[in-house]
């Protein structure tokens, strides 16, 4: 007699099965099946690679049952799901964050010991998914982890890149660029579900009908057809059932694409067409703040708003009738404009495949969308030529267009006779060739609109949107950001973990308001001892990286003084660059003069079509070139440039810094993250008052900050004013030794034309203003060194930053977003645990 099949989820996770189970035998047993089943190898013959994938499936495993519970109890218990669209997601490796999520890190430590490995070389060995250019592609990441660990119901929607950012190799100090093929062997984490396939329509062109019901409609006859095949990774929660899935497209071409051609004989031209089709989701383009006007970026754009849409009209309709509830169970976020096409895509799918008239659709479209602004920089707002837009998305323009003349009409009722107030607020861009303006497309379509720091928030409304302020103030919000303390502290830092978990347990790391009660130990000394060799740990195995990796070798002594971020003029890593030649300068005067040794490092990819920024990385590791081999500096300054910073490397560098380098021209960095993630881990912040940074300050103290510089609002003076850098340079010897001395090619063996853009931008027309702050941050720098040299408070410091930074865990940021702008309420997952003492 057969057994009947028992359903997956009436199964709890009580069987200590190879697939479930958590004790280290199984574990071991699992391991070593899947190294023989799913890799093909005799232990004896398998490489770190097999080894890698064997324990990957082995914890991928050990998340289905939650993964498939999660899924079950969205759909029968028919809740409204948070819908994250983003071109990018950054979500830095998984092992170690499966491991912790779900609380397997000793028994798998364990289980792998005894089978003769070493974990932490497996760990390595996975390759990093760099599926985003920096911060808002991390964030993406970050949110997804609070959302999963605050059991909300959500899922992120992005691009399967087969190609992800560039690996960034140094060449005679120069960036060059390598493809990342993180796909070669395989990806362990992800699972593709082709039978959910979708179509999407490119080009061609429109025509009226007549349906059924006599109605006039629009049908848009395509050129073209891609098929998106989703792929989709668990994102496990700290501490919960939930497993909610990051759901990637890649784009394949559809299979009656070119029959025809391939039926005459035309091979070559059938699959010319199908590489076509599949370049859409080919290679992540490698921009941070600057839009990449190239058709194929509109295609990439298009291809996965029109998947992810198609998808969430499908599962609602799996339990409604109709979409007119549609923001009763979904609440689309827009991460940046980038998705921003979704408004118009929405409203097609809506009113030419679903039926619905104009004005509900648009209500329906409205109280689903919201959109979050990530710039300021009037050149990063996306715009696309109404030219493309017309040729790739026929139906779409003809949406925009007729969304702008309703809009339009309305504020030429609420202000009649302002025609410079339509022309500003208009979808299209008039003033030269046509433009789409992709941020007030999503500005209209959305009930709500934030920014991401409170600074970045009101220069939105003051300024880069404030007609659209004018019109529906009560639409605008800030959503300061936040980074998991998870990866972050946890992960990254787990001395400084075991030092917390031994005075108050793990509360802290689903509550991180709880480190405040730590601040009555600031002025125990034996605290402070154990915080300063947590620090010194952490340094001394950055220094051993920076030796096997530079070559180079620094002292854990040193005060590590670090920046890592992308590499961007408004970012001002010359500003930094600039100060350590000052300090050179000094030493070179009086190379007996006192100066608190000092270890600079700087990481950073720059685009590879922005030539300033990729001579901002050559001074850089040009003026390093000369400091660490000049015997007069004596081990007293180091220079380092870490190549390729990425998720993981970021994992070992902000844990060992200091000081924490945040000095953008304020007003132009939205908010920043990598500033919360190094005070988190106790460094001080050198900084600006500009995004986030305002608020680090108010959390930590402004006695237990770095401030210099001008404000947003003297920048924006000085420039009204006219900004002259020649005065500073005339004006003050120290700058100007600074600037001959690389204009005399004593960092280039001579060459004096080598850093001349650079000179000559930052001397006649520089916009971020570095001769401005330049002296403000080298006096800065002195209180650092001074405060530096009394170690004993700069660790009081040191400890009072990293206790106060509950505000910037994306726990606290998305209790907002759900609250404020999604409306949506957690969903805890039941499980049948397997119990803890069969383990
Ligand atoms: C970036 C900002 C950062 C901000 C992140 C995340 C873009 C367009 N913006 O300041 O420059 O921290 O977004 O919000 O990448």
């Amino acid at each position: 007699m057969t057994q009947p099949l028992i359903p997956i989820d009436q199964c709890p996770i009580q069987i200590e099965d190879d697939r479930t189970g958590t004790n280290v035998e199984t574990l071991k047993r699992a391991f070593a099946d899947n190294l023989f089943y799913l890799q093909g190898k005799y232990e004896s013959l398998a490489t770190q690679d097999d080894f890698y994938m064997a324990l990957a499936y082995t914890l991928r495993d050990r998340l289905l049952n939650r993964w498939l519970k999660t899924m079950k109890t969205y759909m029968e218990k028919d809740v409204k799901v948070v819908y994250y669209l983003s071109a990018e997601f950054l979500m830095g490796r998984h092992m170690g964050n499966s491991l912790i999520n779900l609380h397997l890190y000793d028994r798998v430590r364990q289980a792998v010991e005894e089978s003769g490995l070493d974990l932490d070389e497996i760990l390595e060995h996975e390759p990093d998914p760099g599926l985003g250019n920096g911060g808002l592609g991390r964030l993406a990441a970050c949110f997804l982890d609070s959302l999963a660990t605050l059991e909300i119901p959500a899922v992120g929607y992005g691009i399967r890149y087969e190609f992800g950012i560039f690996t960034q190799a140094i060449r005679d100090g120069w960036q060059a660029e390598v493809p990342d093929k993180w796909l070669r062997f395989g990806n362990p984490w992800e699972i593709a579900h082709p039978d959910q396939a979708v179509e999407v329509k490119l080009g061609g062109h429109t025509e009226m009908y007549h349906n059924e019901k006599g109605e006039y409609k629009v049908r848009w006859i395509p050129a073209n057809r891609v098929v998106g095949i989703p792929y989709d990774t668990p994102v496990p929660g700290y501490d919960t059932n939930t497993v909610n899935p990051l759901r990637l497209w890649r784009a394949e071409a559809s299979d009656d694409f070119n029959f025809d051609a391939f039926n005459a004989g035309n091979y070559d031209g059938a699959v010319a067409e199908k590489m076509r089709s599949e370049t859409i989701s080919k290679v992540l383009y490698p921009n941070d703040n600057t839009p990449q006007g190239k058709q194929l970026r509109l295609e990439q754009q298009f291809f996965f708003v029109s998947c992810s849409l198609q998808d969430i009209i499908r599962t609602h309709l799996l339990r409604h009738p109709s979409l007119h509830n549609l923001h009763d169970t979904a609440a689309i976020q827009l991460n940046d404009t980038h998705p921003a096409v979704a408004i118009a895509e929405m409203m097609r799918l809506l009113m030419d495949e679903h039926e619905m008239d104009w004005n509900t659709a648009w209500r329906v479209t409205q109280k689903t969308f919201s959109y979050t602004n990530h710039t300021l920089l009037p050149e990063a707002l996306e715009k696309w030529s109404v030219g493309l837009f017309e040729y790739l998305l026929p139906r779409h323009l003809e949406i925009i267009y007729e969304i702008n003349r309703r809009f339009l009409e309305d504020v030429k009722r609420w202000y009649p006779g302002d025609d410079n107030l339509i022309s500003r607020l208009s979808l299209i861009d008039e003033s030269g060739e046509k433009y789409v303006r992709m941020a007030h497309l999503a500005c209209v379509g959305s009930h709500a609109v934030n920014g991401v720091a409170a600074l970045h928030t009101e220069l939105l409304k003051q300024d880069t949107l404030r007609d659209f302020y004018k019109l529906w103030p009560g639409k605008f919000i800030n959503k300061t950001n936040g980074v998991t303390p998870r990866r972050w502290i946890l992960m990254c830092n787990p001395k400084l973990a075991e030092l917390y978990n031994s005075k108050i347990g793990e509360g802290w790391l689903k509550d991180l308001s709880q480190l405040k009660q730590l601040e009555k130990y600031v002025d125990d000394p034996d605290f402070c001892e154990q915080w300063r060799e947590v620090k010194l740990h952490n340094k001394r195995q950055l220094a051993q990286y920076i030796w096997e990796h530079n070559g180079i070798e620094v002292d854990p002594h040193s005060m590590f003084d670090i920046q890592v971020k992308r590499i961007h003029e408004y970012k001002r890593q010359h500003l930094n660059v600039l100060h350590i030649i000052s300090l050179y300068n000094r030493i070179k005067q009086n190379p007996d003069q006192h100066i608190v040794p000092c270890t600079f490092i700087f990481g950073g990819k720059a685009a590879p079509g922005y030539f300033m920024a990729k001579l901002i990385i050559k001074l850089t590791n040009s003026v390093a070139d000369i400091i660490n081999h000049d015997p007069d500096v004596r081990g007293r300054l180091k220079v380092v440039f870490l190549n390729n910073f990425n998720v993981s490397l970021g994992q070992r560098i902000y844990p060992a810094a200091d000081l924490s380098e945040q000095v953008s021209t304020a007003g132009k960095e939205a908010s920043g993250t990598g500033n919360m993630k190094f005070a988190m881990n106790g460094a001080m912040t050198i900084g600006t008052l500009d995004g986030a940074n305002i608020e680090i300050r108010e959390e930590a103290g402004a006695e237990n900050f770095f401030l210099f510089g001008l404000t947003a609002q003297e920048v924006a003076d000085t420039k009204a004013k006219g900004y002259n850098p020649w005065d500073y340079y005339s004006s003050n010897p120290s700058l100007k030794a600074v600037i001959d001395r690389i204009a005399d090619g004593y960092f280039s063996h001579g060459d004096k034309e080598l850093f001349k853009p650079l000179l000559d931008s930052l001397m006649y027309h520089d916009q971020y203003m570095l001769f401005a702050d330049y002296q403000a941050y080298v006096d800065c720098q002195k209180q650092v060194a001074k405060t530096y040299s009394d170690q004993d408070k700069w660790t009081r410091m040191s400890i009072l930053n990293a206790l106060r930074m509950a505000k910037f865990s994306s726990d606290r940021t998305i209790r907002e977003y759900c609250n404020e702008i999604w409306n949506v309420r957690s969903v805890p997952i039941e499980m049948e645990e397997y119990s803890q003492e069969n383990a």
